[in-house]
């Protein structure tokens, strides 16, 4: 298989770094490069835990560009500490990185990134979406750029994780989502329709865990324990749905989902804000404003066990 190029845009947060860890990980994925955003934590933390955790995985020299911190409208709510811990990483000593991050900011290095290697390269985005609609706003060519996007975020018919109707990371910023969701690229959702079909039980983690250096299987061994927690008391679940990796999956076996080609818009405000609204391409409905805009795919099945034995392959082979 030939390498594909990627930048991870992201908010570690716990299932973020198993799928920081699986990028690396894996020999056919080229890192061009990490842009970091608020969300799961701050971006300054968002920022700490992606150099960290190139350097555990020795990869110091994938770039990382910190981007956005606020969301483009919306007051932000407080980051949930309560599921990602105040550190993002399941509160446990972490090590400084040696590291600096790229002295651009995210979205321009997302802009530089892509006029470098048009065509080439995957922006696989699992936060808030604000350094994408930033990138939009200011290069709006960017979109003949890119090779494809692929977010974790949203649902089609699932229903929301922190809302009754909202995902988190379209909640977050459901402004920059709407831009991003609608923008005209080559895009895939990979959204909680999916991604809660897929489970990393404690074996399987504790299988990754040690398959990983020391320094790595320790910090992704002890965040999975926060975050199983967080699962099993409020979720009733043993073990994590491993959203963000999902979106690596998706990148990487796109043979093991069921896509649907549609159209798809967020709401902004309101009780219902964050929804993304899902129409399925030429479904009659009484008025076309459901069909406006740009087509895109949106994964509405998986193969949830041959995901997360991907997944394991990959980081435990
Ligand atoms: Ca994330």
């Amino acid at each position: 298989m030939t390498t594909q190029p990627i930048i991870f845009d992201t908010d570690p947060g716990v299932d973020d770094a198993q799928a920081i860890a699986l990028i690396m990980a894996d020999p056919d994925i080229e890192v061009v490069g990490m842009t970091t955003t608020f969300g799961n934590v701050r971006v300054a933390t968002a920022t700490h835990n992606a150099l960290l955790l190139a350097e555990l995985g020795g990869q110091p020299q994938i770039p990382v560009a910190q981007g956005a911190d606020y969301p483009l409208s919306k007051t932000p709510y407080p980051v949930p500490t309560f599921i990602h811990g105040d550190d993002g990483l399941g509160n446990q000593p972490l090590p400084t990185p040696s590291g600096q991050p790229d002295a651009r900011n995210a979205a321009q290095f997302l802009i530089d990134k892509t006029l470098e290697r048009p065509g080439e390269i995957s922006l696989v985005a699992v936060g808030p979406l604000g350094n994408l609609a930033m990138a939009l706003a200011l290069d709006p060519d960017i979109v003949n750029r890119v090779k494809q996007v692929i977010i974790m975020g949203g649902s089609a018919g699932r229903g929301g994780n922190v809302t009754p109707v909202a995902e988190a990371n379209i909640f977050n910023d459901p402004h920059a989502a709407r831009k991003v969701l609608t923008a005209g690229w080559p895009l895939t959702m990979v959204g909680l329709d999916v991604t809660l079909e897929t489970v990393i039980t404690p074996e399987r983690m504790a299988r990754i865990a040690a398959a990983q250096n020391e320094d790595l299987g320790r910090v992704l061994s002890k965040s999975y324990d926060f975050y199983a927690d967080f699962y099993r008391n409020n979720v009733g679940l043993d073990g994590c749905c491993p959203h963000d990796s999902c979106a690596v999956a998706f990148l990487k076996h796109p043979e093991l989902f069921t896509t649907v080609e549609g159209h798809l818009d967020v709401i902004t405000e309101g009780i219902g804000e964050g929804q993304t609204i899902f129409a399925p391409a030429g479904q009659p409905y009484v008025s076309d404003r459901w069909s406006q805009n740009p087509l895109v795919k949106v994964c509405m099945g998986v193969d949830g066990n041959a995901v997360v034995d991907w997944i394991e392959q990959t980081l435990a082979g």
